[in-house]
């Protein structure tokens, strides 16, 4: 009996950056484990997310963007990426279908097909952001990517409403090899509270602040007291004074509105309250310093 059969395996999304992945991962889960901004490199490190279906577990990972990185923290970030497929029985290459065939597309087509040729799984394409898109215009693009590689499947889908993202769990399921449920039903992720409550006060800087200063910035959790209410000390660290000054902001403006938005919405991920103290720390060029990059699991 077909039915029967209960798959359980590693899927490892990648892509380039700001085209989703974080987004479908928090679909998926229906819990916002990665944090999604419209900058592209947000993700920085791979979170998993665990779906469990009637037939299925499907352990899902979320990685940093794909992209012709030049400094040290990049170059890491991408070396996360793919190093994940490593672990992965499939893996589903996710882009923004709205990028229609055009010259600019076509520069990309040899960095693609550079990360294409490195994967040694089935590789499923999803198009993403159908939902900004005219349909009549869906085949242009599917039949470039068609001649890009050989895919297993190609599924047009909106990580945002939903759209397609039953048929692309079915695709991604059909390759993961027979096995049983690894972890409890409810749970969503391996991620931890402090890791998901330091990645909400990036989120923030990266929604707040603009130019380099979100790529200067990196949270640490320094303490994180289970009391009513939660006690949370986090360090945010940039690369100069000049970037403490945006992040303080005039009249200390900028710190207190960063420390509003992230308190609600950590309030929101731990179901109680929260009183968080930030503290700014300039850290000159940790970008490019392996210990810090160690500690940040980008080493
Ligand atoms: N309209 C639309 N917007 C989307 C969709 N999926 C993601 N977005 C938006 O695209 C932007 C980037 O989304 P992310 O999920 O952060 O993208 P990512 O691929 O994880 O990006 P990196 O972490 O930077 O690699 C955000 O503004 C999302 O709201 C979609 O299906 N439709
Ligand atoms: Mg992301």
């Amino acid at each position: 009996m077909k039915n029967s059969i209960h798959r359980s395996g590693v899927a490892a999304i990648i892509g380039p950056p700001n085209a989703g992945k974080s987004t479908l991962l928090n679909h998926l889960l229906q819990f916002k484990v990665a944090i999604v901004t419209p900058k592209p490199q947000t993700t920085r490190n791979r979170i998993m997310g665990i779906v469990t279906g009637e037939n299925f577990q499907m352990m899902l990972l979320d990685t940093p963007g794909l992209h012709q990185a030049r400094e040290e923290m990049n170059r890491q970030m991408v070396r996360v990426a793919m190093d994940s497929l490593a672990e992965a029985d499939v893996a589903l290459f996710l882009v923004d279908g709205t990028d229609m065939p055009s010259a600019k597309l076509e520069q990309r087509a040899a960095e693609y097909q550079g990360y294409l040729d490195k994967i040694a799984t089935p590789v499923v394409l999803a198009l993403n952001k159908i939902d900004l898109m005219d349909p009549e215009r869906l085949l242009p693009v599917i039949d470039w990517y068609r001649a890009l590689h050989f895919f297993a499947a190609i599924v047009p889908i909106s990580a945002l409403q939903g759209t397609g993202v039953e048929t692309l769990v079915e695709q991604l399921v059909s390759h993961l090899p027979e096995g049983p449920r690894y972890y409890p039903d409810d749970l969503p992720t391996d991620a931890t509270e402090r890791f998901i409550a330091s990645e909400i006060i990036r989120e923030k800087v990266f929604l707040l602040t603009r130019d380099e200063v979100p790529y200067s910035t990196a949270v640490v959790i320094d303490a994180f007291e289970e009391s009513d209410p939660v006690v949370i000390h986090a360090s945010i660290m940039v690369e100069r004074n000049s970037q403490k000054g945006i992040l303080v902001g005039q009249k200390g403006r900028m710190l207190a509105a960063l420390r509003k938005q992230a308190t609600k919405d950590i309030e929101h991920l731990l179901g109680c309250r929260v009183r968080l103290h930030l503290w700014i720390k300039v850290r000159k060029n940790w970008t490019e310093n392996p210990m810090i990059l160690k500690d940040l699991g980008l080493a």
